[in-house]
Formats: C-alpha cells, sequence, structure tokens
C-alpha cells in the first residue's frame, strides 16, 4: 500500500506511535510518506520506504495566528497526487485528522482516512467548546477510526456521542529495541553505588500530577538513598525542581530533558512514577515493562488496561501518595521482587503488546477502510 502518515513530530507517545507503526509498515514493503513539520523524534529516515514531506507555514503579516491545518491539508493533497496515496493515517485527531479530511475534499474523495485518537484529544482538547463540533465533525467522516484502549473508546462514544465503529488497537513495543545491555554504564552515570533509581517520564503538564512524582520521591529519599531522573520537557518540570529544591534535595532530582534514548534510561533505572490524573494509555509505563522495569501507576483511565496490578506493578488511587510511596519503598527494600516484576512486565509487554499484532490489526483496518 502507499500510507501516508501525519502525526505530532514530538517525543510524545502518539509520535513514537506513529515513528514505529510507520517503520513497521515499511519494513513490510509498504511506500510510507509522513507529512508533518519536522522529521519525528523516534523515526529513521534512512530506511528504505520511509518518506518524509516537510509541511511549512509562510509567515505573514495578517497572520495572528498560523494556518498549519490549511497547510497541512495542501501538503496532504499534493503528496497523494504525487505519489498515489490511498490512504492517510491521522494521529490525534486535532489537526491531522481534520485537515486530512479536508484534503479528501479537495481530491474528490480519491483519498481514504484513517484516524488513531490518542487520548488528549478525546478528554482535554476534543471536549474543549472550541474544537468539539470539528472533532465530531471528523469522527463521523473518517473512512475508519481506532483508540488505543477500551477507556477511550467509551469516552469516545460518550463524548462525542459516536456510534461508529471504533476498533481498539493498543499501543505496541518492539522487543528488539528494549534490552538492559547498557543498564550498568548508564546508571553509574546517575547513581553512585547501592543508591536506587526512580524515574518519571513525560511532557510535564497538569495532567502528570507532577507535584506527586516529588512528593512519592521526598517520602522514599527519606527513607532510602534515591535520586529521581525526570526525562522529558514540560511547562511543570521547573515546578518539580523547585519543590526538591524547598525540600534540600534539588541535587537529588536530575533532569535530562527530551531524550532519544528514553528505552536505555528506563532499563538503567528502578522504578517508574507515573501518578497521571488520566492517561489513555501510558506508553511511558508499556515502554517500562519492556525493560524489565516495574511501573507505580494511578488506576484511571486505559492504565489498567497496561499495568496489571500486583503482577507487572501497582496500580493506586489518583492523589494517593502514601500509598504510592509504600509501593515503591517495598519494590526499593525487595530486589528480587522488584527483578520478578520486571520479568513479568517484559514478557506481557512481548506477548500482548508486539508490534507485530498491532501491525497486522493496522493493515486489517487499511483493507477494510479501501474495500468499503
Ligand atoms: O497529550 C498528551 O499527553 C500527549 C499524548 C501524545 O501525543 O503522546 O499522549 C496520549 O497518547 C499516548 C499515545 O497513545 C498515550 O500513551 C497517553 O496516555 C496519552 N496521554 C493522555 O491520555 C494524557
Amino acid at each position: 500500500m502507499r500510507i501516508g502518515i501525519s502525526c505530532y513530530p514530538t517525543f510524545g507517545g502518539s509520535g513514537v506511535i506513529a515513528s514505529e507503526l510507520g517503520m513497521g509498515l515499511a519494513e513490510r514493503g509498504h511506500k510510507v510518506h509522513f507529512i508533518t513539520y519536522a522529521v519525528p523524534g523516534r523515526l529513521n529516515v534512512n530506511l528504505p520506504n520511509i518518506y518524509f514531506h516537510q509541511v511549512t507555514v509562510p509567515d505573514h503579516p495578517l497572520f495572528r495566528y498560523h494556518p498549519y491545518s490549511l497547510a497541512l491539508a495542501s501538503k496532504i493533497a499534493e503528496v497523494t497526487e504525487n505519489e498515489g496515496l490511498e490512504l492517510i493515517h491521522a494521529h490525534y485527531a486535532i489537526p491531522h485528522a481534520s485537515a486530512a479530511l479536508l484534503a479528501k475534499d479537495m481530491l474528490n474523495d480519491r483519498l481514504k482516512v484513517i484516524i488513531t485518537m490518542h487520548g488528549t484529544d478525546v478528554t482535554l482538547v476534543g471536549k474543549n467548546t472550541s474544537f468539539m463540533p470539528i472533532v465530531k465533525y471528523t469522527l463521523n467522516k473518517a473512512d475508519a477510526i481506532s483508540a488505543v484502549s477500551i477507556y477511550l473508546k467509551n469516552e469516545i462514544r460518550c463524548t462525542f456521542d459516536c456510534d461508529r465503529n471504533i476498533s481498539v488497537i493498543n499501543n505496541f513495543i518492539n522487543p528488539q529495541d528494549y534490552n538492559s545491555r547498557n543498564r550498568n554504564e548508564i546508571r553509574s552515570l546517575f547513581a553512585c553505588e547501592g543508591e536506587k533509581l526512580l524515574i518519571h517520564v513525560s511532557n510535564f503538564r497538569e495532567v502528570k500530577r507532577i507535584e506527586d512524582v516529588i512528593g512519592i520521591f521526598l517520602c522514599v529519599r527519606k527513607r532510602i538513598n534515591t535520586k529521581l531522573l525526570l526525562v522529558g520537557e514540560g511547562p511543570d518540570l521547573n515546578k518539580a525542581v523547585q519543590m526538591a529544591g524547598e525540600k534540600g534535595f534539588a541535587s537529588d532530582v536530575i533532569t535530562l530533558g527530551n531524550r532519544k534514548n528514553v528505552n536505555e534510561i528506563i532499563a538503567a533505572s528502578d522504578v517508574l512514577l507515573l501518578p497521571s490524573e488520566k492517561e489513555s494509555f501510558g506508553m511511558v509505563a508499556l515502554e517500562a515493562m519492556a525493560c524489565g522495569i516495574p511501573s507505580i501507576v494511578t488506576n484511571s483511565g486505559g492504565l489498567p488496561e497496561v499495568v496489571d496490578d500486583g503482577v507487572t506493578g501497582y496500580l493506586s488511587p489518583v492523589g494517593d501518595v502514601e500509598g504510592m510511596t509504600n509501593r515503591v519503598i517495598e519494590l526499593l527494600s525487595d530486589e528480587e521482587k522488584r527483578q520478578e516484576m520486571g520479568r513479568n512486565g517484559r514478557l506481557r509487554a512481548q506477548e500482548r503488546f508486539n508490534i507485530k499484532d498491532a501491525i497486522d490489526q493496522y493493515e486489517e483496518l487499511y483493507r477494510q477502510a479501501i474495500m468499503n
């Protein structure tokens, strides 16, 4: 197939999934064209069958807000004409899927539009009154829709009163990208002998409850010699550093920014913290499982579909800093248990969330959309 993919080219889970999917499809012989404003962080453009088309928005004195969606729609239409795309797979409803529908209209329907809803495009952005009508329209007009968890599928149904068929295709990992080969070497960059390492990876937005990450770390730090790695960038990152600094632990919190080798950094840690208000899926918890690292997560949104409570990590109520602290201390004090949970997680990630199955499911979704 000749496939277009549009996504946010950032380090967030939706960009990671779009990139890994594209590379997996290319490996199976499909021609995959990425259409976005920058090369996605995880995409290897040097692979056969992978192409990149940059969307640019010219500056103009009349533009108070740059019309990226329109430039994207024009680019999708242009690439479809030039490369004979059969379908475009849009990750995140706004603006990717709505722009793809506009391109489809420009091409007199000669393009199928497949949307994968990722989470905040439903739970935050989609619910906003400025966007609700366009997301609803987009869902009604798309040729096929997928959601990354059962939770998200149900949210789409309720939020947009949507009775369309929605396929649940879970996020996935490629097992060969996750190993602990460099664990000791990377660990020694951050922790001294005998020190433990907690890790949090996110875009540091309100929904991630960064104050709980720091609250848990500070309580654990009182009992066990521990450092905290913060990977990613976002508005609440400085708040986190400040909170730790106020308690005199600034030097134990290590900020790493966005990292391409996040897999290796997670694999070098002991426990992942993800105390989010809500996650449609929680890609980083799956990545931690694939690395053999247990996670402490909240039992909200799609997280219970990813983390098996007491088997691959622990689920706690949102805001239960004390409960999550106790779980972390339990794991840091019992290396055998921590490793056993890690092994369970790795196995579950490989068996239940394998890239091969996910690509099979996406290919089937594409075929159905093309046939209809
Ligand atoms: O809005 C975000 O938080 C970023 C967004 C993304 O683009 O990666 O994350 C969402 O999609 C991920 C990939 O499917 C999921 O793993 C995350 O759980 C989801 N974020 C939320 O639901 C908050």
